[in-house]
């Protein structure tokens, strides 16, 4: 190999790096609907069992930063780093400054309480990294960011803060 097609190879390499690494850190889109933060980590030792675990206590909070639009979380979907995903399935609609709570585990969703289960009990956001997807009824991306609990969480408390 040349010289010259050395060069090239290592810029194209290092241009492939950036573009993988972008779409996730602070990248804003268009979209009313934003994660506001995510519990990633759920206090204390965690347990996925449906009874007595503490998958209820992992959650993300997505709110409607619009100051006069309400939206229908109906067909949104949020997606972690390898796939895993949720969409919601039934109607809630968020008014202006208005958020919503989408916990791990089993329960009752509540507008009124601003919450929506998964209903499942395993863990979805992993507590070392990952990466969080707000997915538009279309398909394209409302919000997404990465994580690392060493780079994104100062204080260790397994939360982190993304719009106010
Ligand atoms: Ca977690
Ligand atoms: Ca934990
Ligand atoms: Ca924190």
């Amino acid at each position: 190999m040349s010289i010259r097609h050395a060069l090239a190879a290592t810029a194209a390499a290092g241009t492939l790096a950036v573009i993988a690494a972008a779409p996730a850190q602070a990248a804003e889109y268009s979209s009313a609907l934003k994660v506001k933060g995510v519990q990633y980590d759920a206090p204390g030792s965690d347990s996925n069992r449906c009874s007595g675990g503490n998958t209820k206590n992992e959650y993300l909070t997505i709110k409607n930063y619009s100051r006069t639009a309400t939206v229908n979380l109906k067909g949104y979907v949020v997606k972690d780093a390898v796939g895993n995903k949720f969409t919601f399935t039934a109607s809630h609609k968020l008014e202006p400054g208005d958020y919503v709570k989408l916990r791990g585990g089993r329960g009752t969703d509540s507008d009124a309480g601003n919450v929506v289960y998964r209903q499942n009990c395993n863990f979805i956001w992993n507590n070392d990294k990952d990466t969080v997807y707000l997915l538009k009824p279309t398909g394209a991306r409302a919000d997404a960011h990465s994580y690392t609990k060493r780079a994104d969480d100062a204080d260790g408390n397994g939360y982190i803060n993304y719009h106010g």
